[in-house]
This record gives C-alpha cells, sequence and structure tokens, in this order.
C-alpha cells in the first residue's frame, strides 16, 4: 500500500464510518502493544521435517533478542520479551538461574527491550510424571521453587508477571485419581502464592488436551477461572487461541471474564488442527475477539494499566522466524482496527429492535468487509515507521546478514 493509496483509503473509510471513528482507530492501532516470546526466534518448533532450520535462527539468548530488536525497530509495538525460565535462564535445563536471568536483563537493556512476562517451565526433563499435580512431593517442591524463583525474576527484572502453562494430566483412564490430581494442583499452587510478592500478576493458562489425552489438569477457562479465584488477588485466566475444542466460541470466554471483572491475558496465535502455534493471521474469529476487548476497555487503553496482558505465542516450522513474527503483529493491528470500526451505538439499536440480520449486517460491515489496511498504514506513518514492516524487513539487509553469520 503506497501512500496515496492510503491517504484515498482513509477518505473511503471515513465516508462510511466517520471521521472521528476512523481516528480512534488510528490511535488504538498507534497506542497497542504486544509482547513477543523469545522463542520464536530459536530452533523451538521444526517438526516432521527433521532438522531443517530456516536459514538465521538464532542461537543463543544475544541473538534472539538481536531479532527481537528488530521486530521492534520495525514495528514499535514490542518493546518487551516473554520469556521461559528452563530456555532463557537455564545452563542445564533443569534449574533456572537469577544470575542468568540478570544477564539476559542487561541484554535486553542494550537493545532497548525489556524482559515481559515469565513462564515457569513446568514440562521439560523430570516432568514426565506431572508438575505441580504430582502425588511425589518432591517434584512439587521443584516446581514450586521454579515457580517462585519465576516470580523474583518477574518482580525485579521484568514486567512483574507470570504466565503459567502446566502440562499435567493423563493418557489413560484410571492412571491418575482425577480428583486428587486437581486438588493437588490447587493446593500447591496456592504454597507458590503464598511466597510470591502481591504485585506479582499470576495468569494461569487452560489447554484441552495434549501432552494428556485422556484428562488435562486445567483443559478449560472455567478450571483456570476457580484456580485463579482460588490463589485470590492478582491472579487471571490466559486465553491462548490454540487451546480450545474446534468451534470453541472464544469471543464469548473473552466477554465473560470481562464481565466478571477478571485482569487476564492472551497468547496470540493461529491454529487449523489442535495447538499450532502458526502465526497469527487477520481472520474474521480474531477481529470478533478483538471486537470485545475493545468492547470491554480492556485493550489500546490511554491508561495501559487498564490493558489485558498481550503475548504472542506462536513457534515455526518451515516459515522465515522474523516474517512470521511481523505478519503477526501487522494481523492484529488489522484486527483491532477491524474492531474499533464496529458503530457500537448502531448494533445497540439493532439489538434493541431484535433486528437480528441488521445486527450481523451492521457488525460484519466492520467486522468483515472494510478494508483497514489504511488504518494501519496511517498509524505506522504517524510514528515514523514503516508502512510495511514486512516488506521494509524483506527490502534490508539483516537477513542476510544472519544467514552468514549464523551457520
Ligand atoms: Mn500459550
Amino acid at each position: 500500500m503506497t501512500e496515496e493509496q492510503t491517504k484515498q483509503g482513509i477518505k473511503a473509510l471515513e465516508l462510511e464510518f466517520g471521521e472521528p471513528t476512523v481516528r480512534a482507530a488510528i490511535e488504538a492501532v498507534k497506542r497497542f502493544t504486544v509482547e513477543v516470546p523469545s522463542w520464536i526466534f530459536g530452533r523451538f518448533g521444526g517438526g516432521r521435517f527433521g532438522e531443517y532450520m530456516p536459514p538465521g535462527a538464532a542461537r543463543t539468548i544475544a541473538e534472539k533478542l538481536d531479532d527481537a530488536a528488530v521486530v521492534q525497530r520495525l514495528t514499535g509495538a514490542t518493546d518487551s520479551v516473554a520469556m521461559h525460565i528452563l530456555w532463557d535462564f537455564s545452563e542445564d535445563g533443569r534449574l533456572g538461574s537469577y544470575q542468568a536471568a540478570r544477564r539476559v536483563h542487561e541484554l535486553a537493556g542494550e537493545r532497548g527491550l525489556k524482559i515481559g512476562s515469565i513462564s515457569p517451565t513446568y514440562f521439560l526433563s523430570g516432568s514426565y510424571r506431572n508438575s505441580l499435580s504430582a502425588d511425589e512431593k518432591s517434584t512439587n517442591d521443584r516446581y514450586i521453587e521454579q515457580t517462585v524463583l519465576a516470580a523474583r525474576i518477574a518482580k525485579d527484572l521484568g514486567g512483574s508477571l507470570l504466565t503459567l502453562w502446566l502440562p499435567d494430566g493423563s493418557a489413560y483412564p484410571g492412571q491418575i485419581q482425577l480428583r486428587r490430581n486437581y486438588e493437588n494442583m490447587k493446593n500447591n499452587l496456592l504454597k507458590a502464592r503464598e511466597q510470591i510478592d502481591d504485585d506479582v500478576r499470576i495468569l494461569v493458562e487452560y489447554k484441552v488436551f495434549e501432552p494428556g489425552t485422556y484428562s488435562t489438569t486445567i483443559p478449560d477457562w472455567g478450571s483456570a477461572y476457580l484456580l485463579a479465584k482460588f490463589l485470590g488477588k492478582n491472579a487471571g485466566v490466559l486465553v491462548d487461541l490454540g487451546h480450545h475444542f474446534h468451534g470453541a466460541n472464544i469471543e464469548q470466554i473473552v466477554a465473560r471474564l470481562i464481565a466478571e471483572n477478571m485482569h487476564c491475558g492472551f497468547h496470540f496465535n493461529t491454529r487449523y488442527a489442535a495447538d499450532d502455534d502458526h502465526a497469527v493471521e487477520p481472520n474474521p474469529e480474531m477481529s470478533r475477539i478483538f471486537y470485545e476487548l475493545v468492547s470491554g476497555r480492556v485493550v489500546a487503553n490511554e491508561k495501559p494499566e487498564n490493558n489485558w496482558a498481550y503475548m504472542i505465542d506462536q513457534c515455526s516450522g518451515r516459515e522465515n522466524r522474523i516474517h512470521a513474527v511481523l505478519h503477526s503483529i501487522d494481523s492484529l493491528q488489522h484486527c483491532l482496527a477491524r474492531a474499533m470500526l464496529v458503530h457500537q451505538e448502531e448494533l445497540a439499536g439493532h439489538q434493541a429492535k431484535d433486528e437480528i440480520i441488521l445486527a450481523n449486517r451492521c457488525f460484519n460491515r466492520a467486522i468483515m468487509h472494510a478494508d483497514v489496511r489504511p488504518i494501519v498504514a496511517t498509524a505506522r506513518l504517524e510514528r515514523l515507521l514503516p508502512i510495511d514492516p514486512v516488506s521494509e524487513y524483506v527490502a534490508g539487509k539483516y537477513q542476510l546478514k544472519i544467514e552468514t553469520e549464523r551457520r
């Protein structure tokens, strides 16, 4: 999209949606920020084609941060990086280290970045018999300790936010006692919370299956909500797009959590089969989710403390890592712009008069039909950012540099 196309496009959008609405959408896109995960830039992912990795993948945390800094320079939307304790702050993959986190904090600072949310890593070696829900106290203690360490790092060096994904569950009926498994999870989460500073927020992620195929200890938003409530203040639910049964109405889950006044968060990605963790695409489901976030006033607020926590959680197979991250940010900005164009008063009028199809058409005029590329482009131009970060990256020399250096 050229600057001229952008100008013409904005005029067309103003004619249809009104100048103030278009302006509000531009401002929202300018304010929107999202965390990128450190793990997207490295080897994590791959899959069924052996060892194939696209050239230039980051090998160390310093290289991951180099890449994240490029993404931030091109988008201006991602100044903090989500980290995993055992991937980013560990020498041996079994224990995390506060010292290592301090070094990473320095490396991030040198690149104009911050450490964002911290995930304790509950799924690496030693956790094949579950983590916080395990029957063995030594296993519970190991993971409580890691959770507390993650919280200390989050408070001292990061954004005071913990994101917990627990892989606990079972593969066969009878393998574990379902009730005790949940009670163990609850009690051990609370033991960890009691050792964590009150101002560290804890988001509990849920996932319907995998690695557990028969049962998962925290399979759905309701279970995550119960645990967050049980933990008390400063806990919420983490919604990851790939963690539901097919056909789940995710925007309704979001609406419910907002209605319950729970401060929650997102792991953005796109899926087709299961927990694919693909780059975010600008699809209608994501735009409908953003409509709930916009109308619930938990995104792109002038006061950032009113926003939910937004993170990208993706890994990649054969795709170029940096293209994939830039694409995700671009997609999220477009979905936000569409959500901002929904005429909420007109919609409320149709709802009041029970004009079902008219309400649906009013909604879809923005969510499905509006070409919002000029809004996103204008937001970037006004912030002196490249009009299209993906093309800008392709035209630059960074990819060649990392392909040469990272052999
Ligand atoms: Mn996730």
